[in-house]
């Protein structure tokens, strides 16, 4: 298998942690500089994101999507529950996901020239950002219990905002399930650099 990612990706990052507790080896094929229009770096993806799964003859974009792919294949009892229905975690999957991407607009603009304080839209994509964390620490038990994708969601997510400092990360409920979900040694060993 393959991951297109880079090592600092917080959406790579949700698949790393997964193959890592799942104990599966992937080659990291580190496409550089995710802002760069270069369309090779990112393999199969016309998108020109991080991260993608090649596995033998089997391409799959979305770190969802992969994970789903690789939760069928490796752990059809999903310990991590990958594949929940429950309406509260899946909203809170759908926060996490948009504050995300919320923050590479904001960082992939500004690392690419843009005063993005001089634009009402960035303004609205900066806003969504402490919306989507105060919704999340409102509903901090979402992340409690044996460990989650959604608590490996919520690493990935908080470490990638400690590291760019786009918003300030004053959330005590989030701040102690990261604490603790960080202790985990697959969680812990692909931290940000
Ligand atoms: N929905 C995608 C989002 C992936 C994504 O936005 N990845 C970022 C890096 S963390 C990226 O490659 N951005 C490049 C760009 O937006 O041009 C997923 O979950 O995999």
């Amino acid at each position: 298998m393959k991951l297109y990612y880079t090592p600092k990706s917080h959406f790579s990052r949700k698949v790393r942690i997964l193959l890592d507790a799942w104990g599966l080896d992937a080659t990291l094929e580190d496409v550089g500089n995710v802002a760069e229009a270069s369309a090779p770096a990112f393999g199969p993806n016309p998108l020109m994101k991080v991260p993608t799964l090649v596995d033998a003859d089997r391409t799959v974009f979305d770190s969802d999507h992969i994970a789903y792919y690789l939760v069928a294949l490796h752990d059809p009892n999903d310990q991590f529950a990958v594949a929940t229905r429950d309406v509260d975690a899946l909203n809170a999957r759908a926060v996490m996901n948009g504050v995300m991407a919320a923050e590479v607009e904001i960082i992939l603009a500004r690392r690419t020239g843009t005063d993005t304080g001089a634009h009402r839209r960035f303004g609205k994509i900066l806003e969504s950002i402490p919306a989507g964390l105060a919704y999340l620490e409102a509903r901090a038990e979402v992340f409690t219990g044996p460990p989650s994708y959604a608590g490996f969601h919520l690493v990935s997510l908080w470490d990638h905002l400690a590291l760019y400092e786009v918003v300030p990360l004053d959330y005590p409920r989030l701040a102690a399930h990261v604490a603790r979900i960080t202790n985990l040694p697959y969680v812990a060993r692909s931290a940000p650099r």
